[in-house]
C-alpha cells in the first residue's frame, strides 16, 4: 500500500524552484568521480521524532542501473519495531556543493510500497557519479520529521 500526506508535493516545488536558482548560479559539472563511502545506515529526524533505518541498498549501487533500497521507519524515542501508521515521501538528488536544497534530482519517479512502518522503494536510478543524497518526509499523521541518507554512485 502506498500512502502519502497533503503538504510533500509543495515542499517538492520548493526543491524544484531551489534547483532552478542553483542551475542559474553554479556551473554545473557534466561527469564527476565514483564515491566510495558507504551508505547512511541509520538518520534521525529533529529531536528524535522518527527513526529511519536503511534495511537494503545494492552493494555496489550500478550506474545507470534501476535499483531497489528498502526503509524501516521508527518511533525515535522507541525504536522497538518500525512505526505501522509511518508514511513516506521522498526526493532523490545531488547537492553539487549546495548546503540546501538540489543541483538536480533523479531522471526516475520511484515508487514507494509500504507495510506496518517498512518501505520498499523501486525504481531508484542514478545517473551521475558521486555523492547522491535521499531526503525523506516522515509522518505519522500527527507528526512530520525529514531525514537525509546519504548513498554513493557508483559500481560496476
Ligand atoms: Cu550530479
Amino acid at each position: 500500500m502506498t500512502r502519502s500526506f497533503g503538504y510533500a508535493d509543495g515542499v517538492t516545488c520548493l526543491d524544484a524552484s531551489m534547483f532552478a536558482q542553483a542551475f542559474a548560479a553554479a556551473p554545473m559539472e557534466m561527469s564527476g568521480s565514483a564515491a566510495h563511502f558507504a551508505a547512511t545506515r541509520e538518520a534521525y529526524s529533529v529531536d528524535h521524532t522518527f527513526l529511519v533505518k536503511l534495511l537494503s541498498v545494492p552493494k555496489p549501487i550500478g550506474f545507470e542501473k534501476y535499483f531497489t533500497v528498502k526503509f524501516a521507519v521508527y518511533d525515535g524515542h522507541h525504536p522497538g519495531k518500525p512505526l505501522p501508521s509511518a508514511s513516506i515521501r521522498i526526493f532523490a538528488g545531488m547537492r553539487h556543493g549546495l548546503k540546501h536544497g538540489f543541483a538536480h534530482g533523479m531522471e526516475s519517479s520511484p515508487k514507494i510500497s509500504g507495510h506496518e512502518g517498512v518501505f520498499t522503494v523501486q525504481g531508484m536510478y542514478f545517473t551521475m557519479m558521486g555523492p547522491w543524497v535521499v531526503k525523506m518526509w516522515v509522518s505519522d499523521g500527527t507528526k512530520h520529521g525529514i531525514v537525509y541518507f546519504k548513498l554513493p554512485c557508483c559500481g560496476a
